[in-house]
């Protein structure tokens, strides 16, 4: 079995992946700017890597067969910040993944069609409208994946990632909340699907209050199992009186000085 390289491995979801893969028997490299903060799973190996350093992440990723794309910038920030981990490093990922014949699971965002209105049922082919910087580095990344996937035969899929929380936090997060068993589930199919071509799916749970309906899940046979409607009572009242962010999808990142405060911030709540 070819080994799997695992961008963003020392983050919340990386972590997770990193001991669910490794529990499924895969070999795997894993690498963050930041160290590994857990024991290492067996067969897997750590090298801390900038996203801005192409010659490493095409050493990194030399036989592999797959790249899960979960490192770069994973809230908004200004656009400095954003700029090289998430648009320079996913041309890194991009080329690596060609010259290996490797495919590419990107970690997208609901934030890169965030200013869609809530009440808008979205299909995949929906317009990207982004709401941050973060967002529009997310909506490239798909974009990127469209371009390999046409012109080198790059296969891709492209997660839009809700929010991804051992639990739902807000009444925002009933329609898009993903669990992990939900997530791990989802890298599993992926993993084991004959045909991806480019894909888009959209990472949630199977929330009856979800936004989001027609993807291209029947390709990898996933289907969510958890729910966020079990929290309903506790989370139904934990709003905010902005408009912009409770009439939009991508809530919080909606808010005009979002992308603008000095320091990031990723919740509403923290807003000054
Ligand atoms: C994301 O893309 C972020 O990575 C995460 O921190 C949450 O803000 C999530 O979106 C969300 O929309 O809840």
């Amino acid at each position: 079995m070819q080994p799997i390289l695992l961008t963003g491995a020392s983050g919340a979801l990386g972590r997770m992946l990193a001991r669910e893969l490794a529990a499924q028997g895969h070999r795997l490299r894993l690498t963050d700017i930041v160290p590994f903060p857990d024991a290492l799973p067996e067969h897997a190996s750590f090298e801390a890597a900038d996203l801005n350093d192409g010659v490493t992440i095409a050493r990194l990723a030399e036989g592999v067969s797959h790249i899960l794309h979960f490192g770069g910038v994973s809230i908004d920030m200004q656009f400095e910040t954003v700029f090289g981990p998430n648009l320079r490093g996913l041309y890194h990922i991009y080329e690596a993944a060609r010259r290996e014949g490797a495919r590419v699971v990107f970690a997208s965002s609901n934030h890169s069609i965030g200013f869609h209105l809530r009440e808008t049922r979205l299909d995949a082919d929906c317009a990207f409208r982004p709401d941050s910087f973060y967002g529009l580095s997310k909506a490239y990344g798909e974009l990127m994946g469209r371009l390999y996937w046409d012109k080198h035969g790059v296969e891709n899929i492209n997660y839009r990632i809700g929010s991804c929380f051992p639990e739902p936090r807000d009444r925002r997060a009933l329609s898009t909340w993903l669990s992990y068993a939900d997530l791990a589930r989802l890298v599993r199919a992926t993993l084991a699907a004959p045909r991806l071509g480019h894909a888009v799916i959209w990472a949630c749970s199977a929330n009856p209050a979800g936004y989001w309906g027609e993807d291209h899940r029947d390709r990898i046979g996933w289907q969510p199992q958890d729910s966020a409607e079990a929290w309903r009572e506790q989370l139904d009242h934990i709003t905010t009186n902005d408009p912009a962010i409770e009439s939009h999808q991508g809530g919080p990142y909606c808010a005009p000085g979002y992308s603008r405060a000095a320091a990031p911030t990723a919740n509403a709540f923290d807003l000054p």
